[in-house]
């Protein structure tokens, strides 16, 4: 039986980790990553500074000023965030949560035993300005799924979303005001692993998919919020178990948002495959589309293909292509009529001639993928993390491909 619970809905002023300063002119809300509001995107690179605890950092280079700003968990900000021995946990999103015309980024820290809080930090025509917000723990069993961003209530604002243990969250923005919906799942779930979020039945609100090992979970986006949790059949092959990681984007170019999910199989981690799960009005995920890493390259096995995954237009033809990566390196394949384009493809490792090849190579290049345009036309380009080196290299997207040529590197 599947019990249909309301919506926990509150109201929030959000908690400034710092005393606010004068709010600034309004205008029309920046695009995601524009932290000092000029129109482009602005690189964002996060990592360790050394083996252990002590130096997160936060780097961002603005674009047309070429300045950069670091946060070291020892700044100000980011002391007051990450108290004690708390992590900053996964990787930031950025929108323009407070609308005024500078993007903003979320981020998240994690707890002993596993828990997250997110926190917001502000852009302003400087770039980040060091206001910031802590957004409301919402439970106390807090999970590692990583935070998304959608437009959830179809309100054209971007809201942010995490789930816990027990429920999927979001938070809708009104300035320094934030809206939290929560919906229950529907029964005693472990942990949540994969969660995503798009508009999978093509309504124009956004929706979102949790999972846990083997059980899928949707909640459909409404004019009021994030719907009831409810069990699906998920794109899940029966021999296949779950590792951690999914996407959404518009592969086939359909208008309705497609999943993409790293699986195991029972056999345990050799040679995951990615299952690509279509969206649709009525019965989404009913066409699959399953592949692996010896799957585009031959015998080849890789134990931790899809390890990392970005999604993004490279190519411009209004289908969205992936980026994947096994930890060695790194696939860019292409969105076509029918799915994901396995014939033509390209990778990338330290080996790639006009990438940065230091010795002796470590594991770990493109632990982290991104896919943003920072170029400002309009393409978005490869940003693979090899945290090993202490490095972010930026792929530029050149003639509709991802041109290993002069990539830009930046040290968090
Ligand atoms: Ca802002
Ligand atoms: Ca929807
Ligand atoms: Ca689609
Ligand atoms: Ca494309």
């Amino acid at each position: 039986m599947i019990r249909i619970l309301a919506a926990t809905v509150l109201t929030v002023t959000l908690v400034p980790a710092l005393p606010a300063q004068a709010s600034s002119a309004r205008k029309a809300p920046a695009k995601a990553w524009d932290l000092d509001g000029d129109g482009r995107r602005d690189v964002v690179v996060t990592g360790f500074t050394k083996e252990g605890r002590d130096a997160v950092r936060l780097r961002v280079e603005y674009t047309r000023t070429k300045k950069r700003t670091t946060l070291v968990r020892t700044s100000p900000i980011l002391k007051k965030i990450f108290r004690n021995d708390l992590m900053p946990w996964g990787q930031p999103v950025s929108a323009d949560f407070d609308r005024d015309g500078y993007a903003d980024l979320a981020w998240a820290f994690g707890e002993a035993g596993g828990a997250y809080r997110p926190f917001v930090l502000y852009g302003g025509a400087k770039g980040l300005t060091g206001k910031s917000a802590l957004l409301p723990f919402f439970d106390g069993n807090g999970t590692k799924t990583p935070l998304r961003t959608g437009d959830f209530n179809g309100d054209r604002r971007t809201d942010l979303a995490v789930t816990d243990k027990t429920s999927a969250v979001t938070f809708s923005f009104s300035g320094r005001k934030a809206k939290i919906r929560a919906q229950r799942f529907p029964a005693a779930y472990p942990e949540p692993e994969g969660f995503s979020t798009g508009d999978f039945n093509g309504d124009g609100y956004g929706d979102l998919i949790v999972s846990d090992d083997q059980r899928w979970m949707i909640s459909l986006g409404t004019p009021k919020g994030i719907g009831p949790v409810r069990e699906i059949t998920g794109p899940a092959p029966r021999d296949l178990s779950i590792r951690h990681n999914s996407a959404a984007g518009d592969f086939d170019g359909d208008g309705y948002d497609d999943l993409v999910v790293e699986y195991l199989t029972d056999a345990g981690t050799d040679d995951p495959e990615l299952v690509v799960a279509f969206g649709g009005p009525a019965t989404p995920f009913t066409r699959v589309q399953r592949f692996s890493e010896s799957t585009l390259t031959g015998a080849q096995k890789a134990n931790w293909f899809g390890f990392s995954l970005a999604v993004g237009d490279v190519n411009g033809d209004g289908r969205s292509d992936l980026a994947v990566g096994d930890r060695t390196r790194v696939f860019v394949l292409y969105g076509s009529k029918k799915g994901l384009n396995l014939r033509s493809f390209q990778t990338f490792s330290a080996s790639t001639r006009g990438l940065p090849h230091p010795k002796p190579l470590r594991p770990g290049f493109g632990e982290q993928l991104r896919l943003t345009d920072i170029t400002g036309d309009g393409r978005p380009d490869l940003h693979i993390a090899y945290a090993a080196h202490r490095k972010w290299i930026v792929l530029r997207t050149v003639k509709r491909r991802v041109s290993p040529v002069k990539p830009r590197v930046f040290t968090p």
